[in-house]
């Protein structure tokens, strides 16, 4: 059975391949000072070693991933010693890790079709995704519905699940998953918690209490054709996939893309970038879509974004070294909830503001849900710190959400008692 799987996964992925990356390798770079930030940036702009980097450079002391192709590896490796900046192989052989988790897939997916079970411990399609969501609006009418939002730029569907136990409208927490496509874990560990949430309304008292006070609305997948491109074209996709006009690169960061100090720092004007900001705020229509949905409800309070790798709970601002106004009370709000994670099974976040914790990006989710009266705005990078990166396995999808979801709820219990 293995071997006719197998077998098909090699024919299948002749006819329409995605991106191989045979013999690339990851490095990670130590960074010490900013004279080895701007030796740094002058290789993440130089087009000629076709690197892609994983994190971005910055003078905070944390260590730099990249990508490097076979045909680099040598020439990056000389500019490296050459520049005298350190560094050391996290993977070896990305194409392995990429054709481990393929075939964990369709095995999975097999599985599912015979046993018509949704297995959270898998990495899903979009198709599979949307199809579990609905399946949970089924099974809990009174607790959970299936709301469009919008469409993608190549016209997929965005949906969220409302949870909701009032008929009035309730002030409400909005959960983000899959701004950047490659992230997997993200997307991953929001259907989970969405399952979580039903199993848990009435018997956990912690969600019961919350879901009293509050609505919640989830959105898994909110870049579905970077999502896509992930599955069938190549799976390291972080941006949307609109077009640039006038460029032959695709797509926009849709975490630079939001009116809060758009085009600033920490954000490029280049097409061919991965933080690409975009012609103008809300260019990306998955981005607008959500603007437009909070806008018109009114009453969100907190609003948390899930991202993908360096076990981090971040705060505004992510534009500006500034203190948010609130900082403190995030601070400490964050503190607890990376406890709480903490407290399953060691699983170590380091908390903070954006710009003094990774580095400045302007334009992103949580600053303008802030700016915009959204007190409780986190973001969370998931596991690992950087070991597998974007391709954390399967298997420890439901470990980080399960630490996860002890975070997310101290988060909204917090809300839960302090809705201002
Ligand atoms: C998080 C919150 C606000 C602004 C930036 C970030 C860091 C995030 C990003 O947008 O560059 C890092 C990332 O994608 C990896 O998940
Ligand atoms: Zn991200």
């Amino acid at each position: 059975m293995r071997w006719i799987l197998f077998f098909v996964t090699l024919i299948g992925s002749s006819m329409c391949g995605r991106e191989k990356f045979f013999g690339d390798q990851v490095f990670r770079i130590n960074v010490r000072n900013g004279d080895e930030v701007s030796k740094l940036t002058q290789l993440v702009n130089s087009d000629n070693f076709k690197l892609n980097f994983w994190s971005s450079p910055s003078t905070l002391g944390r260590p730099v991933d990249v990508l490097v192709p076979s045909i680099s590896l040598q020439p990056v490796k000389s500019f490296l010693k050459s520049q005298g900046l350190e560094y050391s192989v996290t993977i070896d052989d990305l194409q392995a890790l990429l054709d481990n988790e393929d075939e964990e897939m369709q095995y999975n997916e097999g599985q599912e079709r015979s046993n018509n079970t949704f297995n959270y411990g898998a990495y899903h399609t979009l198709e599979a995704i949307y199809q579990e969501m609905d399946n949970i609006a089924t099974d809990f009418p009174d607790l959970a519905s299936r709301v469009k939002i919008g469409q993608s730029f190549e016209n997929r569907p965005m949906y969220v699940l409302k949870f909701s136990t009032g008929g009035e409208q309730r002030p409400a927490i909005w959960l983000n998953a899959g701004i950047h496509s490659r992230e997997w874990i993200s997307q991953a560990t929001a259907i989970w918690t969405a399952r979580k949430i039903v199993s848990d309304y009435g018997e956990d008292p912690a969600v019961t209490s919350i879901l009293e006070k509050v609505d919640i609305f989830l959105l898994p997948v909110a870049n579905p054709d970077g999502y896509v491109y992930t599955h069938t074209q190549n799976r390291l996709w972080r941006k949307t996939r609109s077009l640039n006009p006038g460029s032959r690169c695709v797509g926009t960061d849709p975490n630079r893309n939001w009116n809060a100090s758009f085009a600033g720092e920490g954000a490029s004007d280049n097409p061919c970038s991965e933080v690409y900001h975009g012609p103008h705020a809300n260019s990306e229509v998955e981005v607008k879509s959500v603007v437009d949905f909070i806008q018109k409800h009114g009453n969100f309070r907190c609003f948390i974004d899930l991202h993908s790798y360096s076990q981090l709970l971040m705060y505004p601002y992510g534009y500006t070294v500034k203190k948010a106004p609130d900082a403190e009370e995030l601070d400490d709000v964050a503190r607890h909830a990376a406890a709480a994670l903490a407290s399953l099974s060691g699983t170590k976040y380091q908390v903070g503001p954006t710009c003094t914790t990774v580095y400045p990006a302007s334009g992103s989710s949580i600053d303008w849900a802030y700016d915009n009266g959204i007190k409780y705005a986190f973001t969370f990078e998931l596991r690992d710190t950087g070991h597998y990166g974007f391709l954390l396995p399967a298997n420890q999808i439901i470990p980080t959400a399960e630490e996860t979801w002890l975070g997310l709820k101290t988060i909204m219990e917090h809300v839960r008692d302090n809705l201002y």
